[in-house]
């Protein structure tokens, strides 16, 4: 007992000393009913955040680049050795009780793939591309109206209070093999500052955008009893804090913010890439701070990453020096044969920004499955 108090106490000092004990501290999860694993993964990423930045990578264990559904892989872990530490899934369909999601993943597999991801030590997170519930049509159909229509007194109210049962019923599955929740990182209505979803701004009012959270939140919360998610607030680009924080729904309902950002610059321009993101970090970081937030950089990449350097000499000097709890790359989809492109945004073995990924994965800075492991992120203290 008395060693246990003795290194309590090192570790106490060490990290006050260190400074990242106390901001950590005076942050505080939303739900005042969280699970107690919830708590912690908020608590261990507050605080993790001022040295690490976790690499993640969206259906990591699904598919890659000419592979899927083989059991054990990934493309990261093809260049690597390990695994993304953190694992991002997306439920767009599940509220048309669809088999698979929009991506062609089966809903039954990815859950499978998150309590694989949870026990190897990733961090989860899940968004949703959920479709236009006033027409019918899909997440980016943005007919006017349709904000309104879901909200309480709308026409679509009752089919979206059914859709979020079905969400209710995804998570509530969400179980390790002790059956304790799975704590989930649920980002919806992402990239709100953008122009292309039904739920983007120009097609309501900011206040209508907020409402459209809150319900959410509280009907996941308080109906359904959901207390192992922690909230991502998620914009595209803004212009100053203020643009940032314009549809933000509130502090009760958000736990980390974050932007979507990706370079659409061509290689030789990627300093104009780095200077808008570093901006933008700034900005994002100060606010996350001045609301006691964990602040992350929910999407990015550069399609089919033609530029063999990409990760240490873009990626790395956006998210390196800037207190960012996660960076997370899209989808390995491959080839699409609606666009005649490769769309894909992580590395995979013989890709030509492999060897570089390979720099980027052994900085001090970056997290993978292992390291975070050891950390016991996702895992409740013993
Ligand atoms: C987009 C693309 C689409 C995909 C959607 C949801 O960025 O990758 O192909 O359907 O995300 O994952």
């Amino acid at each position: 007992m008395l060693k246990r108090i003795q290194k309590f106490l090192v570790v106490l000092c060490v990290g006050c000393c260190a400074g990242w004990l106390l901001p950590a501290s005076a942050q505080q999860v939303s739900d005042k009913h969280a699970t107690k694993e919830a708590t912690q993964l908020f608590q261990r990423l507050s605080t993790l955040q001022s040295q690490y930045r976790i690499f993640g990578h969206q259906d990591a264990l699904a598919y890659g680049v000419g592979w899927k559904g083989i059991a054990g892989k990934s493309d990261v872990a093809s260049v690597v050795g390990e695994h993304p530490g953190m694992m991002g899934w997306d439920i767009g369909h599940l509220e048309l009780d669809a088999a698979k999601n929009l991506d062609d993943v089966p809903f039954d597999s990815m859950k499978q793939y998150i309590r694989q991801g949870h026990a190897a030590g990733s961090v989860i997170t899940i968004s949703w591309h959920l479709r236009n519930p006033l027409t019918g049509g899909s997440a980016w159909d943005t007919t006017h109206g349709s904000v309104t229509a879901v909200l309480p007194g709308g026409s679509k109210h009752a089919v979206f209070n059914s859709w979020l049962d079905k969400v209710a019923v995804f998570m509530q599955d969400l179980k390790d093999d002790n059956g304790r929740y799975i704590p989930v990182l649920f980002r919806p209505f992402h990239e709100v500052t953008g122009n292309w979803f039904w739920w983007c701004k120009n097609n309501a009012t900011p206040e209508a955008i907020q409402q459209l959270w809150r319900y959410t939140v509280q009907y996941l919360r308080e109906q359904k009893k959901l207390h192992h998610l922690l909230y991502v607030y998620n914009t595209a680009e803004f212009a100053d804090a203020q643009a940032f924080l314009q549809y933000y729904p509130g502090d009760d309902v958000v736990d980390v913010m974050s932007f979507d950002q990706y370079q659409h610059e061509p290689v030789a321009q990627k300093q104009q890439f780095i200077q808008s993101m570093q901006q933008r970090v700034q900005v994002l970081c100060a606010t996350a701070q001045s609301h006691k937030k964990i602040a992350a950089l929910a999407e990015t990449g550069m399609e089919s990453v033609p530029d063999p350097q990409w990760w240490t000499t873009v990626l790395l000097p956006i998210v390196e020096r800037y207190p960012l709890s996660y960076v997370l790359v899209w989808r390995n989809h491959g080839y699409m044969p609606s666009t005649g492109k490769m769309h894909y945004y992580g590395p995979y073995a013989g890709q030509v920004s492999a060897a570089d990924f390979v720099q980027f994965y052994q900085h001090p800075v970056m997290l993978f499955q292992q390291k975070l492991a050891n950390q016991k992120v996702n895992k409740r203290k013993r």
